[in-house]
């Protein structure tokens, strides 16, 4: 484990830092087997692997529902529990609280007949508050071991310290402030080249540093994102599923403004 003041360092200048094995290995590999199981029940996974699936983000409806019904079992087990939420509060410096619908799971099959950068799902989940400042973390575990390429979500680090200026802004609004920067202008080109190298990512705007960050790890590791930062899904040029499991972790403070930016936003 690195030290606190590391996690936090990089949460504020690059807006993500990834803490190993934060979840003991025997609650992920319960919650990690009971997908597997499902998925198996669904013609995802078998004796001989995971089945491609040549969409590009595509999971089935009935596969779908049945995660989420498995998430709402009181057979999964309850992953953020007290000493991660806690150990969320401390990176953020205020007590942080679970965002419904709490965790959810993040699948993506394997089977994309390549992998790069995409241009268009760009977006932050929730309004940047203006005044009331930092909204707090976004959690992504790795339930299984995630490499390169192996569909884990992208974030534009450093992307949290633009734009926070004393308006609440929404996902497009802010998508529209950054594409007048010749940084993301490129990155939300539908005609450019495919970027298939996160070193072609490499940037800046003024001094903010800028750079596309793909979120992998071994399983339990677990990695926090400032909500303020620009992400996308990936594709899944593997070969095997990506599982993940995410949860919004606000600040207490703040966390029903998230649910209502403009509600009292002249306060
Ligand atoms: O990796 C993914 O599937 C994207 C996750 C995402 O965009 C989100 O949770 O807001």
């Amino acid at each position: 484990m690195k030290e606190l003041i590391e996690y936090r360092r990089d949460l504020e200048t690059r807006g993500v830092t990834r803490a190993d094995s934060l979840i003991p290995k025997s609650d992920v590999l319960l919650a990690r087997d009971l997908i597997y199981e499902i998925a198996s029940d669904h013609g995802h996974y078998s004796s001989n692997g995971w089945r491609p699936t040549d969409g590009r983000f595509v999971v089935d409806k009935p596969f779908r529902a049945a995660l989420k019904s498995l998430i709402g079992s009181s057979r999964f087990p309850n992953l953020i529990g007290k000493p991660l939420v806690s150990f969320a509060g401390e990176l953020v410096g205020a007590p942080v609280t679970a965002l419904p619908p709490g965790q959810q799971i993040l699948f993506t099959p394997p089977g994309a007949a390549s992998w790069s950068v995409p241009h268009d799902v760009w977006h932050i989940d929730a309004a940047r508050l203006g005044p009331l400042g930092p909204s707090g973390l976004q959690m992504f575990a790795c339930l299984d071991d995630l490499e390169p390429q192996g569909g884990g979500t992208l974030v534009v680090s450093g992307s949290h310290r633009l734009f926070n200026g004393s308006d609440v802004i929404r996902s497009k609004q802010l998508k529209r402030l950054l594409g007048e920067k010749a940084y993301f202008r490129r990155l939300f080109d539908s005609k450019r080249d495919p970027i298939t190298c996160l070193e072609e990512t490499v940037g800046a705007d003024e001094h903010v540093d800028l750079e596309v960050v793909e979120l992998t790890g071994d399983i339990g590791d677990v990695w926090f994102m400032d909500l303020r930062a620009l992400h996308a899904p990936a594709p899944n040029a593997s070969r095997k599923a990506r599982i993940m499991l995410t949860c919004r972790l606000p600040r207490a403070a703040v966390a029903s403004r998230l649910l209502h930016p403009e509600a009292g936003a002249s306060d």
